[in-house]
């Protein structure tokens, strides 16, 4: 098991439009267990995978308090979607800043499992939110992109600023 390091706003990486996975093989099943590794140890209610720079329509998410739901979602595709839900989100690449964000409440996706078994699955409330932000990460949209261009702005200067004064550390 492996922790991946997690892009953070404004790489242009976190830009990439992912695209579809075409062969669900142990590769990639040990990936999505180095993604859940990640995604806990941040600790984060769900993770993509242009996130840690692999530019593939892979997901993960556990919206529980126990690591007891957890969901991988293969090439997803939302297939409905209904109601609103205002949600203050938060982003392990944008870490330090919450904002409300204005999504469905309750969608429909169809994706492939773990196995490459096509599957669908309803969600609404926190998990269809954390599904969209990380649906968006696939198309290179941050939730930040969704907030006036002076508070995006206000963000990415804090952040860079942040860093200057703490660099990321070295890849091992
Ligand atoms: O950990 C996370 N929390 C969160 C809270 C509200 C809405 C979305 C999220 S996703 C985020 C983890 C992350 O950045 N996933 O891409
Ligand atoms: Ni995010």
């Amino acid at each position: 098991m492996t922790k991946l390091t997690i892009l953070e706003f404004p790489n242009p990486r976190l830009r990439k439009k992912a695209v579809p996975v075409q062969h669900v093989d142990d590769a990639l099943r040990q990936f999505i267990d180095d993604m859940f590794e990640t995604m806990y140890a941040a600790p984060g209610i769900g993770l993509a995978a242009t996130q840690v720079d692999v530019h593939k329509r892979l997901l993960v998410t556990d919206v529980s308090s126990d690591h007891s739901e957890p969901h991988v979602l293969i090439n997803p595709v939302i297939l409905e979607k209904d109601g609103v839900a205002v949600t203050e989100e938060g982003c392990l690449s944008v870490p330090g800043y919450y904002e409300e964000v204005e999504r469905a409440e309750h969608i429909r996706v169809s994706y492939l499992d773990r196995d490459g078994a096509e599957q669908t699955m309803e969600a609404r409330g926190l998990l269809a939110v954390c599904i969209q932000h990380e649906i968006d990460h696939l198309d290179g949209k941050l939730f930040v992109d969704y907030l006036s261009e002076a508070k995006r702005s206000r963000i990415r200067k804090r952040l860079e600023k942040d860093r200057r004064l703490q660099p990321a550390p070295a890849a091992l």
